[in-house]
């Protein structure tokens, strides 16, 4: 079963290289911390990194988000990353026909290791990442599958149908984005979970909030999302290292069980 099996067993399961390495990494970093950088502008985000890379396994960014994003922003991201060692997924969520998807793709992954897509245009979009033509380095899709935000309009079946895709398309698939554990007997999938903070609750734009180890042990996350409760933190590098530590814990406890 996925949740009893440690992250470095599992990356040797993975179909898909991308989720071979973050579990791989996971395992080596002992993290399972994403963060979230929805921040305003690109001196902010550097200012994060910097603080924050070594607590993260993967760095998941808008770039949309950032007002003064230009290309020479990516080139300095991958450069960050190394130094850092973390993985760069950007939450472009990509949802529209085959053609279109494959060439967003492509142009996407000359910088960012993964990217997070819906199901919405069914099993051809996900063809056409299957045939898109990317460099050699580790990429994969985090497919959409459950949103934390309230009243969202994802349904039972949409769900249930996502998680079938997932499997057909296991190759490009890394694994979903998910609230509960949906993928309980594929090991090498990775569920990526936000809409994780200290404390439960949410914010006033239908966000809503577990805590890390809720995350971890009742949601089934493997890889959490923390945003603002990092990003807007006092004490951003304090705050990351807390939640990390909580989230590994959580996740020791989960594969003694
Ligand atoms: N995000 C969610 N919920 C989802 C999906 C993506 O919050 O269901 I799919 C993104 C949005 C934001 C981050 O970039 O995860 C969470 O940020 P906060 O921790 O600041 O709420």
């Amino acid at each position: 079963r996925r949740l009893w099996l440690s992250y470095s067993e599992r990356s040797a399961l993975a179909k898909n290289p991308l989720a071979c390495r973050i579990l791989q990494l996971m395992g080596e970093k002992k993290s399972n911390l994403c963060v979230a950088l929805d921040v305003p502008n690109w001196s902010e985000l550097v200012r994060l990194v910097n603080l924050i890379g070594s607590d993260a396994v993967v760095v998941k960014t808008h770039y949309d988000y950032i007002k003064d994003w230009k290309p020479s922003c990516q080139d300095e991201l991958t450069k960050l990353a190394a130094a850092h060692n973390f993985i760069v997924l950007e939450d472009r969520k990509l949802g529209d026909i085959g053609n279109t998807i494959m060439g967003q793709f492509e142009t996407l992954t000359s910088w960012a290791d993964g990217l997070t897509m819906h199901s919405i245009c069914g099993g051809d979009s996900l063809k056409a990442v299957r045939e898109a033509k990317v460099d050699s380095r580790p990429h994969g899709v985090f497919v959409v599958a459950e949103l934390s935000s309230q009243g969202n309009l994802i349904s039972a079946p949409y769900t249930k149908k996502t998680t079938e895709l997932a499997k057909e398309f296991e190759d490009v698939v890394a694994g979903l984005v998910a609230q509960n554990p949906l993928l309980e007997n594929e090991p090498g999938f990775v569920q990526l979970t936000p809409g994780v903070s200290l404390k439960a609750g949410g914010d006033n734009l239908g966000q809503k909030y577990v805590t890390p180890s809720d995350a971890v042990l009742a949601r089934g996350g493997d890889l959490i999302v923390v945003g603002r409760a990092i990003t807007r933190s006092i004490n951003p590098k304090e705050t990351a290292r807390q939640i990390r530590q909580e989230l590994w814990s959580a996740y020791e406890r989960r594969i003694a069980e």
